[in-house]
């Protein structure tokens, strides 16, 4: 989030596009009904089902899944069509408008239409609302990344605020709501396979970095690998682990994986569940860390699983980062129960048989402070650094004076400090960044510009036209010693930059000088790393709409994508919608989290939704004499096949079926119930609707398409 929950009450209009934060944020929703009722800001929903969110709105659009890029590049066109862009804002502060400009241009709210589904009346109606509500807060969730262009569709978001000049203001920004309640922590930390903690990437400069802060040889980190390639090599990724098992479609590994572990995940979150199932069978070792069996515990059947059971987050304190990257710190509320050990000792155990405690814990004798201490002076990227345990826990202890709109503490022990420092806070003494980008103020209040990061100049090699990345003359925080752009900061201590120089002088220094460690620049609609560099539509792989695929086809096929082979172009066939004609998707409700393992193991919840269900449109229904609660058959085209209760709302239009994916402990048609440990069988199981999230995985990130495949319904 570039601002925070809180900042959303100063919007003059909301839109939400693929989030239903009435059920998987529901406590964000006091911030966004105070908005509508105080500021009488519209709240556009965006979304292929009439939402609870949708029910609180002033507009809702419906839209085609997997279309968002679409919409926005209409939006966009419409908003430059009729002179609405922030002229200023983009002159000043925007790289790669010209170029984006065109690209919208094709866009009209016609071909809009045709794409999304949505009138080319509402596209222009909707453009206009954005452009006299200004500023507007724009929030995205998983109905925005969960498609093959996921990453295309989410820069068209930032796009969009960028032309209406709603970056780094109060009320506006893209504020993306996180899911657990420590996934920007995780994230921060970067507990993923193409990057070292902190955003800091994979690259011998961030190992040597790290291995600085950890006070631990380099030469013996490399000696960890097998060869020193395979330390700058991504790794698999969460979502298709289970290749590196089956061996079907080509890997680039030495050998195949042999053993996992999954540490708090509940396995039934993976698309293509059935083969994650045959993958689980063929593991030599698999260890669920968890304090409920997950539906991987159940579906396991050969002999290979260990079950940890650990300690829930009440059982255990340590500082924890929320969706508005403000850091707060978790107090222990019991003593872990029935012999769990937590977390950290499980950790602990384990690294102690691995043979390297010693450097493991070379800097942390108190744990947790001592672990937040340690990631803060490395995390410099983005500013961990000025939150230690001792400031987080005297922010907890004050919340009460800190105000509820600003976040800034009024008076007290923490005058002047906004709530949890949320990031960056680079030094002791800052107060913490409430809103990203905000040049109104000074760096050292909570300001910040935008960051340099890829070169000073960009060079269009075609016309030999170059553009200036740095801001323009004259913009730039208060107090600041150059009135304009500049680069980042390096080479206060020779040799360093202000990311790598652990001293913090360089830091420092940019602040002594009121200006930014990492330089003050442009925001760019120009990735020329990616492949769309401009982003665009492309139709979801498996698309209702064949005829659009000569037009917006997908991407060739790319190898080694995370170590897997990833189809694009191949998988995309014209006529698998004879076969499946319906859209796929899938979401939340909001009395289950995730996989389910915990909430179905609730006996309260379990109650209110015990069963699991697919949402079907009454006319579907009706010309197919299906009736509502009566069992149906939904297959994938990659032969998953579950029996679910068909739930007739109108909720969804009559192309489309929507599941929630909290279910598990059924394996198409077949009951796991007695797979799991005895007397610790959740109260309520169902089948997974991962079992049908088709095939699609996005060009960046590898997230799962899950909420645009094909289906097709029966009868049970
Ligand atoms: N109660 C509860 N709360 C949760 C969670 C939970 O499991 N239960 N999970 C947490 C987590 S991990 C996360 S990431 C968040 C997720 O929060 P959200 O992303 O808000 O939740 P979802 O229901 O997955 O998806 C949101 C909406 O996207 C819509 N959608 C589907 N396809 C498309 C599309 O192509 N375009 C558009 N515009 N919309 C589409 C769906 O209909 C759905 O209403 O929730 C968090 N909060
Ligand atoms: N079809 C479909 N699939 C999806 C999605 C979708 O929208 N549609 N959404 C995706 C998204 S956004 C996400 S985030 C994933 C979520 O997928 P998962 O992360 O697999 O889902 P959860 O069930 O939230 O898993 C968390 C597990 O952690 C355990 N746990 C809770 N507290 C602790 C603790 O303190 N320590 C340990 N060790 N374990 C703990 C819980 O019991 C639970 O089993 O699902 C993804 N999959
Ligand atoms: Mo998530």
């Amino acid at each position: 989030m570039t601002n925070s929950l809180n900042d959303m009450r100063h919007a003059k209009s909301l839109i939400f596009i693929g989030s239903n934060a009435a059920e998987a944020h529901p406590i964000s929703m006091q911030h966004i009904l105070h908005a509508k009722e105080v500021n009488n800001a519209p709240i556009i929903v965006v979304d292929p089902r009439f939402t609870k969110l949708a029910a609180k709105a002033s507009d809702f659009v419906r839209i085609r899944p997997g279309t968002d890029a679409a919409f926005m590049l209409g939006l966009i066109n419409v908003i430059i069509q009729n002179g609405w862009q922030d002229k200023e804002f983009i002159e000043t502060r925007v790289a790669g408008y010209e170029e984006m400009a065109v690209v919208a241009a094709d866009y009209t709210p016609e071909a809009v239409e045709e794409i999304t589904g949505i009138p080319a009346s509402e596209t222009v109606r909707i453009a206009k609302i954005l452009a006299t509500n200004r500023p507007t807060s724009l929030t995205w969730c998983m109905g925005g990344t969960q498609h093959h262009i996921g990453s295309s569709i989410t820069r068209t978001f930032c796009i969009l605020q960028l032309v209406l000049g709603n970056m780094g203001k109060s009320g506006g920004g893209t504020n993306i709501f996180r899911g657990h309640d420590n996934v920007q922590g995780a994230t921060d930390m970067c507990v993923l396979s193409h990057s070292l903690p902190a955003y800091y990437g994979l690259s011998d400069g961030s190992w040597k970095h790290w291995c600085r802060v950890w006070d631990v040889d380099y030469d013996w980190m490399v000696s960890r690998f097998k060869e020193k390639k395979w330390m700058n090599a991504k790794g698999f990724t969460l979502s298709r682990w289970y290749e590196g098992v089956l061996q079907e479609e080509k890997i680039e590994q030495y050998t195949p994986l042999k053993a996992v572990i999954q540490w708090g995940c509940g396995s039934n979150s993976n698309s293509q569940y059935h083969r994650v199932k045959r993958a689980l069978d063929m593991l030599d070792l698999y260890v669920i860390i968890d304090p409920f069996p997950t539906m991987a515990a159940a579906a396991c059947e050969s002999d290979n699983v260990y079950l940890l059971p650990c300690s829930s987050q009440y059982e255990t304190s340590g500082s924890v980062t929320s969706t508005s990257r403000q850091i707060q710190w978790r107090h222990k509320i019991v003593d872990p129960i029935a012999g769990c050990k937590d977390d950290y000792e499980i950790m602990a155990e384990l690294v102690k048989r691995l043979g390297f405690a010693d450097k493991f814990y070379k800097n942390i004798k108190q744990v947790p402070e001592d672990i937040t201490l340690e990631l803060g002076r490395g995390s410099l990227t983005i500013g961990y650094n000025g939150q230690t345990p001792d400031r987080i826990k005297k922010h907890m202890a004050n919340w009460h004076t800190f105000d509820i709109e600003t976040l800034q503490a009024k008076g007290g022990p923490c005058d002047g400090e906004y709530y949890g420092m949320p990031w960056p806070c680079w030094t002791t003494e800052h107060p913490g960044t409430p809103i990203l980008y905000d040049i109104s103020k000074e760096v050292t209040k909570g300001g910040l510009p935008f960051r340099n990061r890829f070169g000073l100049e960009k060079k269009y090699d075609s016309s030999g036209r170059t553009e200036n990345q740095l801001a323009a003359v004259g913009v730039a925080n208060p107090g600041c010693e150059v009135q304009g752009g500049y680069p980042e900061f390096k080479d206060v201590v020779p040799g360093t930059n202000w990311k790598t120089d652990l001293s913090q002088k360089t830091l420092k220094e940019a602040l002594r000088r009121g200006m930014a460690p990492f330089g003050n620049a442009r925001a760019r609609c120009v990735v020329w790393t990616f492949p769309d560099q401009v982003p665009i539509h492309r139709e979801p792989l498996h698309t209702p709409r064949p005829d659009l695929i000569e037009k917006y086809p997908t991407y060739e096929d790319k190898p080694n994508h995370y170590r897997v082979h990833t189809r694009y172009k191949s998988e995309q066939k014209p006529d698998l919608v004879k076969e499946f004609p319906l859209v796929l998707t899938t979401g939340r409700m909001v009395e289950h989290m995730g996989g389910g393992a915990e909430t179905r193991s609730n006996k309260y919840l379990s109650e209110l939704q015990p069963e699991m269900y697919a949402e079907v449109n009454p006319m579907l229904a009706n010309n197919m004499g299906i009736r509502d609660g009566e069992e149906i058959w939904i297959e994938s085209p990659e032969g998953g096949k579950i029996r679910v209760k068909a739930k007739l709302t109108e909720r969804v239009d009559e192309k489309t079926i929507f599941m929630p994916y909290h279910f598990g402990g059924v394996l198409m048609g077949r009951s796991l119930a007695g797979n799991y440990p005895k007397g610790h069988e959740p109260y309520v199981i169902g089948e997974a609707a991962n079992v049908c999230t088709n095939y699609g995985y996005d060009i960046i990130t590898q997230i799962q398409a899950t909420k645009d495949g094909l289906c097709k319904v029966s009868k049970a």
